[in-house]
């Protein structure tokens, strides 16, 4: 594949790269909330855009799928936990975009402090299986792991765990649920992902988009 493959996921990681992409003289030309397509074009014939999960942006970039892509934090440290490292991936640039946090959540009754002291076993659910599983692990704490792909928040509501692995931001949505942030566990941001072949292959192609969108990060 002549040209660069970038992967990307709808949604906020998609709108917070644009401004990155124009910084690189790279417009998309069509909009992934209306477009049915899976691949974009950009106003440049070498470059297109590939839409595709957010946890699925790490893999097409290390086999090969995509030359690079925009990944968050949280997803990557995952699976470099799962895998035992981040291969073929190199990640030149925290991009600084998409913020939060991983936090641990509880229902506002729950004495979480007590229930670590206590020396417990608590269930966790959460889509970070292995992030919680080190987080724990680190503290002393005994969990069981219930792996969940949605809206964690409901899980200590409805009784199936006691506390929850997942991402904060504005904390909007743990108040809606009266649920509280009981332990940051680590900052997130977005980082861009190399396919590291392709960083050798496609240097010509690859350096300048690269120095354009290190130039164009809000710190
Ligand atoms: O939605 P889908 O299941 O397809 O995939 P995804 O949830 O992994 O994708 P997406 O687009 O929602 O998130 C992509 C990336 O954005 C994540 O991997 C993070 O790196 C980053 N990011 C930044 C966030 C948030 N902020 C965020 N607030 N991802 C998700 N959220 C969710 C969070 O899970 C929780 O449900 O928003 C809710 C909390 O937000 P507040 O503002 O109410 O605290
Ligand atoms: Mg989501």
């Amino acid at each position: 594949m002549t040209g660069l493959t970038l992967a990307l996921s709808k949604g906020r990681i998609f709108e917070e790269t644009l401004p990155l992409l124009r910084a690189a003289g790279i417009e998309v030309l069509e909009d992934p909330e209306t477009s049915r397509k899976l691949i974009l074009p950009t106003n440049h014939d070498g470059v297109r855009i590939v839409m595709v999960r957010a946890s699925d942006v790490p893999t097409y970039v290390q086999y090969g799928g995509a030359d690079l892509g925009v990944a968050g934090r949280d997803v990557l440290h995952e699976q470099a936990l799962a895998q035992g490292g981040s291969h073929g991936l190199y990640q030149p640039l925290d991009l600084k975009i998409a913020r939060c946090r991983v936090s641990v959540a509880t229902r506002a009754d729950f004495d979480y402090a007590a229930a670590v002291k206590q020396g417990s076993r608590i269930r966790v659910a959460t889509k970070y299986t292995e992030i919680a599983r080190q987080h724990f692990a680190d503290k002393g704490v005994h969990v069981d792991l219930i792996k969940l792909y949605g809206s964690m928040e409901l899980a200590p509501l409805t009784g199936l765990a006691e506390a929850i692995v997942d991402l904060v931001s504005t904390g909007g949505t743990l108040r809606a649920n009266k649920l509280v942030e009981v332990e940051q566990i680590m900052d997130i941001s977005s980082r861009l992902v190399v396919n590291q072949a392709a960083l050798k292959l496609k240097r010509d192609l690859l350096r300048p988009l690269i120095d354009a969108f290190a130039s164009a990060i809000q710190p």
